[in-house]
């Protein structure tokens, strides 16, 4: 049997190339706390996202929990629950009322359309995700943000490094939040970062990383930990000179795919959108069972009898969560349970090789013909 495929791996440079560049946190005996390693992906992280300020945090949860605890929101967001646990719980547990606006059934990503429906007297931001790397209809945000007077952070979690209009995708809105996570396109084993216009919302963002600590005497904010430490921004200045690298292998990948799944009947991919310069972060396939021939979840079964460990990405929807105790009315969002239920995201990873590509696809394509995925 072959080896396991898992949805992702970690990208990581060579060892020696790691240990060159930890080697001299044995010299200063600097481990965290804003130390060189943190400011310099800082630095480089500006000019690679193209975006005016970028704070780095321990992981892309906490940038999202904190933007919104230093953007003062309150009452309600605008969000959609077609994503990971991560943007609904940050708006929850900055004690908002998350209000899910339905998704674009091609983009995957809110359906600009439908927000103004949903704003009242009480909504204060919108937070709308890049999902797999698609963007949001970013001028259509604007215009409504601008109308009613309310903040945008982006969940650029699957974003690194995508452009629009030429532009670093992280520039529009008020603020956008990366992940760094170990299985992000880019990673600083765990990591995020904010990035951001205002100076103002920059230094309360800093305060609320480090426990709200003005100077050694002054304490003047009820802060979090969420400092990146200097083993974390050290990954992240390697893989950073890599990451043009991967994203161009991803794109290898994802053509071969695209040969094999491109106009299947019941199978839809991705759009190639207008004006994106994509980063190639997820292969999201949704199954029509009707017209492919089988389900979602007898392709996942098939794909892991052969030892291919795809993943549901984003099933369930936030907002059918236990945790929530029926709160959410999930039928307000047909398109985004539609699509959760059909949705599978393949393997992707920069060193998948394309034989591997050709294997899933057949299996995926098998399962489509008659007699199923045996
Ligand atoms: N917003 C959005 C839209 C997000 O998708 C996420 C995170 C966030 C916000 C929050 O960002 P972070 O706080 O995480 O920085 C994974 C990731 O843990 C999570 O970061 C990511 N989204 C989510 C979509 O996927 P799980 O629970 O599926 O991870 P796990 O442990 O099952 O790993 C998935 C696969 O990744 C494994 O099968 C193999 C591979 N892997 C995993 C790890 C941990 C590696 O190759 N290396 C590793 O170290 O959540």
């Amino acid at each position: 049997m072959e080896d396991k495929i898992l949805v992702t791996k970690s990208s990581m440079p060579e060892l020696p190339e790691y240990i060159e560049e930890i080697s001299e946190l044995w010299d200063t005996h600097w481990l965290t706390n804003m130390g060189c390693k943190h400011q310099k992906l800082q630095q480089q992280l500006e000019t690679y996202l193209d975006v005016d300020n970028v704070e780095l945090l321990t992981n892309g949860h906490m940038a999202l929990e904190l933007s919104m605890q230093a953007s003062n929101l309150s009452g309600e967001v605008i969000t959609t629950p077609f994503t990971f646990a991560s943007t609904t719980h940050a708006i929850v547990r900055n004690g908002l009322t998350p209000v899910f606006c339905d998704i674009d059934p091609v983009t995957f990503t809110i359906d600009a359309s439908k927000i103004e429906e949903l704003i009242t007297d009480r909504t204060t931001a919108i937070v709308p995700v890049h999902v797999y790397g698609n963007i949001c209809n970013i001028e259509e945000i604007e215009r409504i943000a601008i109308k009613y007077g309310l903040k945008v952070i982006y969940d650029a979690a699957h974003a690194f490094g995508v452009t629009y209009k030429t532009k670093g995708i992280g520039s529009y809105g008020d603020i956008s939040c990366f992940s760094f996570h170990a299985t992000k396109v880019f990673n600083s084993i765990e990591g995020g970062a904010v990035c951001f216009k205002d100076s103002d919302f920059g230094k309360k963002l800093y305060k609320l990383k480090n426990f709200g600590i003005k100077n050694e005497e002054v304490v003047d904010g009820i802060g979090a930990n969420a400092k990146m430490n200097e083993f974390c921004a050290a990954m992240g200045l390697c893989n950073l000179r890599h990451v043009d690298e991967e994203i161009k292998k991803r794109k290898l990948i994802v053509e071969r795919y695209r040969q094999h799944l491109d106009n299947v009947e019941g199978i839809q991919l991705s759009p190639v959108q207008k004006d994106v310069k994509t980063n190639y972060a997820y292969f999201p396939v949704v199954f029509d069972e009707k017209n492919f021939g089988a389900s979602r979840n007898e392709v996942y079964e098939a794909l892991a009898i052969n030892n291919i460990f795809a993943r549901k990405y984003f099933y369930p929807l936030t907002n059918t969560f236990e945790c929530f105790h029926g709160k959410f009315n999930v039928y307000e969002t047909p398109i985004a349970l539609h699509i959760s239920k059909r949705v599978l995201t393949l393997p992707l990873y920069s060193n998948l090789q394309l034989e591997d590509v050709d294997r899933i696809c057949n299996i995926v394509l098998k399962c489509g013909e008659k007699g199923g995925c045996v």
